[in-house]
């Protein structure tokens, strides 16, 4: 068990909280047992962490691009050493399987930094245009909120172009699931991050999240979670002005061509919407076919959802984990029980956990057709392994009815015509399209239109998100 976990990592050291912390026990979500406990902080943990990271920015902001670099590689080299205990750690605190936990859930956020070298390596920093010197000089501290259903993704999505800027930072990981955050942590502080330039306090959001939020000395906020919270950090952070860059909710369409091998495009969209158990924000939850194709949809995608099989995250062959946690299991249930009632028809699936399994936050993989597109499910994200089979008559429906959601996250679109798909692509809102189900691309932009945020991630466009644009006028002049 970790030693740190009751403790926060402040100014290059593992620290108690401060008076008034209380205790969060942290859930196995396979087997809904309580497996360590974290220390939910306070304003006055964020207010110590803040007044180091602002220490540590005077020299680190200082640094040159060579320093960064060296940084960076040292992070790598000690998180690919812990890779295997990082995927373990997430694959027990969200329950992904073990298998996925390690190669998809450690290795994205192995993914990001390995980026973000190349990246700083070839980053421009600054440009002159005309007499003017255009810098790009780091925001300041900033102040990061990450989510559960990715956490490592997250958290090195963040800090490593947060490091690569020049930026310090003040990091507060979901309570759901803060082990990883820990043990990210430790890799920091192993790989001799300059003490104060990276820093941990647990808690949760009205309490910790808010006071990051609210506090005058934090530059930036840099949250992924939901638009609820999302907007909730925006509130808190207005009276301060600093920026808020914000990775939302989603309720991504993907729109089937009349021209695709339907087994395939349907399968393979059942696959992505139910991957790491439905629990992405860019999951393509509502899928569009051609009305007169919609019963052989359904049945191929019955049957593609017949071979996700579900079990505990460490069990051997387990396709499918439990969702995260009670809270998210009773609003899944509680959506596909809306479903049902509004009158969709479940082709797989449906109420209640698998037959045998009555402990576990464990949601039958399920799919329902006849959904048209006012129903709740095809509206609300629902965070779980469900997908939606709506209808279209012609291609101009189909891009009204994938755009008319608050959210713009991704769209998804599957075509045998490429270049159909392209124009096809220019018409969707929204921050991301996939053709035809790509390899994820750690150097494509990742953000959303609309209600899903604003800011991009991932490669140089994130770490322009952590750079602050000076314009020096008569720099240059003769
Ligand atoms: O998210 P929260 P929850 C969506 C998904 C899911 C729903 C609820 O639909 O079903 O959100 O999940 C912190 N000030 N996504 O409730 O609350 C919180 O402590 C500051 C999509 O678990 O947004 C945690 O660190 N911070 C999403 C983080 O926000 C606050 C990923 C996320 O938790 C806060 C997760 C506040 N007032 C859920 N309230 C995605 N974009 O991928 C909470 N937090």
């Amino acid at each position: 068990m970790m030693s740190n976990a009751l403790k926060f990592y402040i100014d290059g050291a593992w620290v108690e909280p401060a008076p008034g912390a209380t205790r969060l026990p942290v859930i196995d979500p396979s087997t809904e047992e309580a497996y360590a406990e974290i220390a939910i902080g306070t304003g006055a943990d964020v207010d110590r962490a803040v007044a180091a990271a602002r220490r540590a920015f005077e020299t680190y902001s200082q640094t040159s691009r060579e320093e960064r670099l060296a940084i960076l590689r040292r992070v790598l080299a000690v998180y690919d050493r812990r890779a295997r205990e990082m995927g373990a750690a997430i694959s027990r605190e969200m329950g992904a399987p073990l298998p996925f936990a390690i190669s998809n859930q450690a290795g994205s956020g192995r993914a990001h930094l390995a980026k973000m070298i190349e990246t700083l390596e070839n980053f421009r920093f600054e440009e002159l245009r005309g007499t003017t010197l255009i810098a790009r000089e780091p925001i300041g501290v900033v102040g990061m909120i990450t989510p559960w259903n990715w956490p490592m993704n997250q958290i090195a999505c963040k800090v490593g172009p947060a490091l690569a800027a020049g930026c310090t930072m003040v990091l507060k990981p979901s309570e759901i699931a803060p082990m990883s955050g820990l043990l990210f942590a430790e890799i920091m502080d192993e790989a001799g991050v300059p003490k104060g330039v990276f820093n941990l306090v647990n808690g949760d959001g009205p309490n910790v999240g808010e006071a990051m939020s609210a506090h005058p000395g934090i530059d930036m906020m840099s949250f992924t979670g939901s638009t609820r919270a999302g907007i909730l950090i925006a509130k808190a952070a207005a009276d301060t002005i600093k920026r808020v860059h914000q990775e939302l909710g989603g309720k991504s369409a993907n729109i089937l061509l009349p021209d695709v091998d339907l087994e395939k495009a349907v399968s393979e969209g059942v696959a992505e919407c139910f991957g790491n158990s439905g629990q992405s924000c860019n999951a393509p939850t509502r899928m569009f076919v051609p009305i007169d194709r919609h019963e052989e949809a359904a049945a191929i995608a019955a049957r593609a959802a017949a071979t996700f099989k579900v079990g505990p995250a460490d069990a051997e062959g387990t396709k499918l984990g439990p969702v995260v946690s009670q809270i998210q299991y009773d609003k899944i249930q509680r959506l596909i029980e809306t479903g049902i009632e509004e009158g969709a028809r479940l082709a797989a699936g449906g109420l209640g956990r698998p037959d045998g399994m009555n402990r576990g936050y464990f949601v039958k993989p399920t799919v329902f057709a006849d959904v048209t597109p006012e129903m709740t499910i095809a509206r609300e994200e629902i965070f779980g392994p469900v997908l939606s089979i709506l209808s279209y008559r012609d291609e101009d429906e189909a891009v009204a009815l994938a755009n008319d959601t608050v959210y713009g996250l991704a769209s998804y679109i599957q075509s045998a015509d490429l270049r159909h798909a392209r124009r096809l692509a220019a018409r969707m809102r929204s921050g991301n399209v996939y053709i035809n189900n790509p390899a994820w691309d750690t150097g494509a932009p990742f953000g959303g239109y609309k209600q899903s945020g604003n800011g991009r991630e991932y490669a140089d466009f994130g770490l322009h998100e952590f750079l602050e644009i000076k314009g020096i006028v008569g720099y240059g002049a003769a």
